[in-house]
């Protein structure tokens, strides 16, 4: 079989994308680098603390780090360097990421969580990089803005993630169907192993760390309920299938459909709130989830409609499979109204 790597596919379907250009393919490129050197520390996870004997100083002489510290400098470090983007997000920076003036800008923005799931590394389960791609909207010679960030889920020109599990995998969609690719570790590509990838309507899975019950709201636990319970549309209780990896529960929902949830709790009485962040996770999940057919709500609202107010906005989260999150929309609705 022929096998089409990354950068073709992004070549191939170029003039067909509004992420159409040059320097977005750039961006691509050493973002798929960045991910490979990722892949790489997570594949040695387990052995750092062998190499590192002091658990400082690695056998190479070099500073033992935590992986998502290694995995957020990574991004960082090739990325600024690329001269399409004008700056950069991450979960793990408290402020907007500014390209040094040593380097060329360009229009790009990125938005990322370096290493997603990352409390479970040490036990070797899949763990994951979001990535969300904007184009800026202040005039090209000016400062970049706080406000070139904050901008609507919709706005987004791409976004995917990378999963690093059992083999490496790039998803992601442009506005044009979403495309799944594995990382051959023989040759260093990613090959086109899940073309146009569709997320059953409804499914049999519900994700959710149902330990929160009890900080959860009412219409909350009775949307659970309706999931485990035989009084739904499949008249038998869906599965649960709980990670606590987004990228993979999001993933294993994404092929298999499902619905996967983080709703608001009240864990801190006085400030009820989802977890995940609206920016580097639920967004560009959001926006992968549609495009393969699926949904995403806070709840209430279209995740990518929200207008985010500040860089790390935590949002409640239901995304999967479009009929799934369509119950949860009308249970909210109903709850508001009684
Ligand atoms: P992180 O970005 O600090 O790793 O937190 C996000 C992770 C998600 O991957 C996962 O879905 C969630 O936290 C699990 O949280 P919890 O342990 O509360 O269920
Ligand atoms: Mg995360």
């Amino acid at each position: 079989m022929r096998q089409v790597t990354v950068t073709e596919h992004v070549l191939l379907h170029q003039t067909k994308s509004p992420a159409a250009s040059g320097q977005f393919t750039t961006l691509l490129y050493d973002l798929i680098l960045a991910a490979k050197i990722i892949a790489r520390g997570v594949n040695k996870a387990g052995l750092l603390d062998i190499l590192g004997a002091t658990g400082e100083i690695n056998v190479q002489g070099e500073q033992v780090q935590k992986l998502d510290e290694l995995a957020n400098r990574t991004l960082i470090h090739r990325m600024e360097r690329t001269g399409v983007l004008c700056a950069m997000a991450s979960e793990e920076n408290a402020d907007l990421i500014r390209i040094p003036d040593k380097f060329k800008r360009g229009e790009y923005i990125l938005i990322f969580d370096p290493l997603d799931g990352s409390s479970n590394i040490d036990v070797n389960i899949n763990v994951g990089t979001i990535f969300s791609i904007h184009k800026r909207i202040s005039p090209s010679d000016e400062d970049v803005t706080l406000a070139d960030v904050l901008q609507r889920g919709t706005e987004q020109v791409a976004a995917g993630y990378f999963l690093y599990g059992s083999s490496t995998m790039l998803v992601y969609s442009s506005g044009q169907g979403v495309h799944g690719f594995t990382l051959d570790p023989s040759v260093g590509e990613f090959l086109l192993s899940h073309p146009d990838i569709r997320i059953p309507e409804r499914g049999k899975v519900y994700s959710v760390n149902e330990s929160y019950y009890h900080y959860w709201d009412e219409p909350t636990r009775r949307i659970v309920n309706h999931f485990k319970g035989t009084d739904n549309d499949r008249g038998a209780p869906y599965s649960l299938r709980y990670v606590g990896s987004l990228v993979a529960d999001f993933h294993r929902n994404l092929l298999n459909g499902g619905i996967f949830m983080y709703p608001m709790d009240y864990r801190i009485p006085s400030k009820p709130q989802g977890k995940l962040r609206l920016m580097c996770e639920a967004s560009p999940l959001a926006f992968v989830a549609e495009q393969a057919g699926g949904a995403a709500i806070d709840g209430n609202r279209r995740i990518l409609d929200i207008q985010p107010g500040e860089l790390h906005e935590r949002v409640p989260l239901f995304i999967g499979s479009a009929k799934d999150v369509a119950v949860v929309s009308e249970m909210y609705a109903q709850a508001r109204q009684d």
